[in-house]
């Protein structure tokens, strides 16, 4: 096992880290910006270094400053929470050179998946379905109109180097093909400095299910079953909740053997998500994320598996915590991410919590970073923190979401609550009657009625 992890992150998901290695016995090191002095992380962690002015450029993401942390402190391994460098076979494999861990996949696997391209081959590959579409980019040479009427109109242009919905255009008709092939790969090389782009057939009114899996990096691979992250607003998910209310066991039971069978196929080590678009009862690759994920929580609710914690074990070298036949889904579990935002315009809102009061009681959870007298900086993202609810129904666990979102206060700041407390009376809601695009159609329709 690791005597002492560099957590290269902040915020909740720097404390949840450090919760999983204060209970392995594991020495903590903090870093920071010099912004974010004040935080919880740096406060419990065994020690912290200051790592650079608040740009995340300069500080969160700044290797050479992350490797020095490391060598000062004396760490043997760095865990990368999510966003900044998490998805960065490059950095995974400079820890490598320098006799460093990275809590995390083999870069190798990084840097596939980090290709959506070559992501949805390797899907393919391994078995699991795709959504219909060009096999590969379509470079100038090809005949994209005659790919796209195969597919069948409408067709969505993505970039191969995209991900939250950058470089992504639909064609409706063949009229707009040759605009939505050009924007996209304009706006994918302006953003990632790659223009190519593939087509997919266009899913109208999916939903988002992602299915957790974990695996040994030796063949050994599970599934801890999904997530319903539809509730998104401009590809920022704003509630999860597992199991989905329209996944039936036997839908989960198959489609988590093909993405634990695929698992095992390529020597997958960790945690991963592979995301699906869901319609017609039909799922369709998307993408995998190769990091520990902001929801990853609803997911330790039902199943009781502490996901960080199995992900610290595995990359030092652990064998799986528990066989697929062990794993249990307990109940129901929803998330809420409680933003530092208006919660009509969304513009953030950061600042000092002047009162905050986290609920509590049965079922309720609170991953957060924030305190009482805390000022959310400007910088970063402007998660306050999480709700998790669990309850041994999706309607018990409404109830006290319920019970919860009306007990909570954070005052001083703007934040998404009032957002909430409207969700969880909606009727779609309450009925799990909901597609990617519910969440901005009824936003818009919000924003008349105040009007
Ligand atoms: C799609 C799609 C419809 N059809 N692919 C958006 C971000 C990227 N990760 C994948 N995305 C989509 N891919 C096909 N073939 C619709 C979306 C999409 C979306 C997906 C998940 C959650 C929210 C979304 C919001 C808008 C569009």
């Amino acid at each position: 096992m690791f005597d002492k992890i560099l957590i290269a992150n902040r915020g909740e998901i720097a404390l949840r880290v450090l919760r999983a290695c204060k209970e392995l016995g594991i020495s903590t090191v903090a870093i920071h910006s010099t912004a974010d002095a004040d935080a919880m992380h740096v406060r419990l962690a065994d020690e912290s270094v200051c790592i650079g002015p608040p740009p995340s450029k300069d500080s969160y993401l700044n290797i050479p400053s992350l490797l020095a942390a490391c060598e000062i402190t004396g760490a043997d391994a760095v865990h990368p929470g999510y966003g900044f460098l998490s998805e960065n076979a490059r950095f995974a494999e400079i820890l490598a050179d320098h006799n460093l861990h990275f809590i995390g996949p083999k870069a190798e696997h990084i840097r596939l998946m980090g290709d959506k391209i070559e992501a949805k081959k390797t899907a393919k590959r391994l078995g699991i379905p795709v959504v219909p579409g060009s096999d590969g980019g379509v470079g100038p040479d090809d005949d994209a109109m005659a790919i796209a009427k195969e597919i069948g109109f409408p067709v969505l242009v993505k970039a191969a180097a995209g991900g939250g919905g950058r470089g992504m255009k639909v064609a409706h008709t063949a009229d707009d093909l040759a605009l939505a092939i050009s924007t996209a790969g304009n706006e994918a090389k302006a953003a990632f400095g790659d223009a190519s782009v593939y087509l997919e057939k266009y899913l109208q009114k999916p939903r988002h299910i992602e299915i957790q899996v974990l695996g040994d990096g030796r063949g050994g691979a599970i599934h801890l079953g999904e997530r319903d992250c539809s509730l998104q607003r401009r590809h920022q998910k704003v509630w999860e909740e597992s199991p989905s209310p329209v996944i039936s066991p036997e839908a989960r039971a198959r489609i988590g053997g093909i993405c634990a069978k695929a698992m095992q196929d390529m020597k997958y080590l960790g945690v991963g998500t592979i995301e699906f678009l869901y319609e017609d009862g039909e799922f369709y690759f998307i993408e995998m994320n190769t990091r520990i994920q902001v929801e990853h929580p609803v997911t330790e609710m039902i199943t009781g598996i502490d996901l960080v914690l199995e992900q610290i074990r595995i990359a030092a070298g652990g064998d799986l915590p528990v066989t697929q036949d062990d794993i249990v889904l307990n109940g129901h579990a929803i998330e809420c991410r409680i933003n530092a935002e208006n919660p009509v315009t969304f513009r953030p809102s950061p600042g000092k919590i002047a009162r905050y009061h986290p609920p509590g009681g049965l079922g309720i959870r609170i991953d957060s970073a924030v305190y009482q007298g805390y000022t959310i900086p400007p910088y970063y993202d402007s998660l306050v923190g999480k709700l998790i609810v669990h309850g041994k129904t999706r309607g018990e666990c409404l109830m006290r979401l319920r019970r919860a979102l009306d007990e909570m206060v954070v005052d001083g700041i703007e934040t998404t609550l009032p957002l909430f407390r409207a969700l969880v009376r909606e009727p779609a809601i309450i009925d799990g009657d909901y597609h990617i695009h519910w969440l901005e159609q009824y936003l818009a329709g919000a924003q008349l009625e105040s009007r």
